[in-house]
């Protein structure tokens, strides 16, 4: 009786699709949740993708998909995936960095000069290096495609950004990482860590000035709402890392687990089609919503960084061996 309400109730739910595979109870009813809204490319692409692992497991695998931070902000979601509350988890490595340090390595600023560079390390040594730190630090491992985040770029509404000393003293607010705190005091802001669950309204309420993150989500989350002035300073690429709970994972049949590992980087590479092509498009839109856009030097800000120590002292919180690594694939970063 029981089994039958909670049927009823799930096919009565208003909003989701209701697959001829999924009216039986799947064996596997999966949780994925992550941070961003449901336009942004990497929902669009996670639904069409638990869509293809419903088909070919024959009903076996249902991966519900719980976007925009529904089950909570990044940080409750790390822990929710730590202990198997969620089965799969899409995090950037600078957040990561709160539980595994060297996950950060790929987000040292002005180090890929371009999307070549980027994904030679990431599908390379250097992903393969931090995949390995992951699944030997924790209860989650990584799939091998990382997906796309983007470059990133600075808004305010208090100022436009064009040179490094425009940061100072602004209050930003940056993701919950140490790497993110570092790099923001070493252009001499003032930054603030908030879960991309609350920057909106801590945008609104001017809780802080400013923020940074891509194109991509400025507009997909609305941030030209709340905030006037945007930087093209591309400091930083940032990905993010698909996640799973590694109990999860092992519970899967092994002809389940190819179907879903396949499908989870057949899709990550997808996204980063996608999300390349909206970054790259959305510079015209934003002017239309209103925010006011300039470019900036990036030798100014990395300059900066620079002379404030920042790549002297993560290369050494990083290692030598992990640094060289880096280098591979960016050339000598100072
Ligand atoms: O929190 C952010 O700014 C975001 C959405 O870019 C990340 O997940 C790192």
């Amino acid at each position: 009786r029981r089994t039958l309400l909670a049927g009823t109730g799930a096919l009565a739910l208003p909003g989701v699709a209701t697959h001829a595979l999924a009216q039986n109870k799947a064996e596997f009813t999966l949780k994925y949740a992550n941070n961003l809204p449901i336009t942004h490319p990497m929902n669009v692409r996670a639904t069409e993708m638990a869509a293809a692992i419903l088909a070919e497991s024959k009903g076996r695998v249902d991966l519900k998909v719980f976007p925009s931070s529904q089950l909570g902000t990044d940080t409750d979601m790390l822990s929710q995936i730590r202990s198997g509350a969620i089965d799969y988890f899409t995090l950037s490595p600078l957040i990561l960095g709160t539980l595994v340090p060297s996950a950060q390595i790929s987000g040292v600023g002005f180090a890929f000069k371009d999307y070549n560079q980027v994904w030679a390390a990431m599908d390379g040594d250097l992903g393969a290096h931090v995949r390995k730190e992951i699944a030997a630090r924790s209860t989650m491992f990584a799939f091998d495609k990382i997906w796309d985040n983007g470059y990133r770029q600075m808004t305010s509404s208090a100022r436009a950004i064009t040179k490094p000393e425009d940061l100072k003293g602004m209050k930003m607010r940056v993701p919950p990482s140490p790497f993110w705190v570092s790099m923001f005091k070493a252009f001499e802001a003032s930054p603030a860590t908030i879960n991309f669950a609350e920057v909106y309204t801590a945008l609104q309420t001017k809780i802080v000035d400013g923020q940074e993150n891509p194109l991509a989500i400025i507009a997909t989350a609305k941030l030209f709402e709340v905030q006037q002035f945007c930087s093209i300073t591309n400091h930083m690429w940032d990905g993010f890392w698909f996640l799973a709970n590694k109990k999860s994972f092992e519970r899967l049949p092994a002809d389940l687990q190819e179907i879903v590992t396949r499908n989870v980087n057949k899709a990550g590479l997808n996204q980063r089609d996608d999300v390349r092509k909206l970054n790259d498009s959305l510079l015209g839109e934003l002017k239309a919503k209103g925010m006011a856009i300039n470019t900036t030097d990036a030798e100014l800000f990395r300059a900066k960084l620079r002379a404030a120590g920042f790549y002297a002292e993560w290369h050494k919180k990083f290692g030598d061996e992990a640094w060289a690594v880096l280098e591979k694939y960016t050339g000598k970063l100072v």
